[in-house]
């Protein structure tokens, strides 16, 4: 059975859970707290993050570019990146897009500040991190 250890509030790993679905294909969510830093998820992937996708022959896969990538080349229908290099590359920009620039300045603030930190158990959130990810959010929607 293919397992994906992800977290449900990881946008990584909102992205490999809707391509797996948009492919219809059968997976075993494991939700996984990466900030346990359990040694059985290190050695899956040292680098400590969600999601990581293990397939049934025992491959072993993190990264959620790398991921999807190796999904869309395994099975090719549906097509989720587009029909032509023009809309294939314009996807790529939107992905690269929300996985760096709208991560680092809206996602990581909003949901580390206002939630993990409160699962993690590392403090108090700041407030002025949480207004700059609003700010920031507002720029980046409009
Ligand atoms: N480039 C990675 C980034 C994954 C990532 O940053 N995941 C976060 C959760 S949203 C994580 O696991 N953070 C823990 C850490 O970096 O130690 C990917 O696309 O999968």
């Amino acid at each position: 059975m293919r397992i994906l250890y992800h977290f449900w509030l990881s946008p990584f790993s909102r992205k490999v859970r809707i391509a797996l679905y948009e492919k219809g294909l059968d997976v075993e969510l494991v939700v996984e707290k990466y900030w346990d830093r359990r040694q059985e998820f290190l050695a899956l992937n040292p680098a400590g993050q969600v999601p990581v996708l293990s397939e049934p022959g025992g491959a072993v896969l993190a990264d959620s570019q790398a991921i999807v990538e190796y999904l869309e080349e395994c099975q090719p229908e549906p097509g989720l990146l587009g029909p032509d290099p023009l809309a294939r590359a314009e996807c790529r920009r939107l992905i690269a897009w929300f996985d760096g620039k709208f991560y680092s300045e809206v996602t990581d603030f909003l949901l580390r500040e206002k939630l993990l930190k409160r699962f993690m158990g590392m403090g108090e959130p700041r407030s002025d991190l949480i207004r700059a990810g609003r700010q920031n959010i507002g720029y980046h929607v409009d």
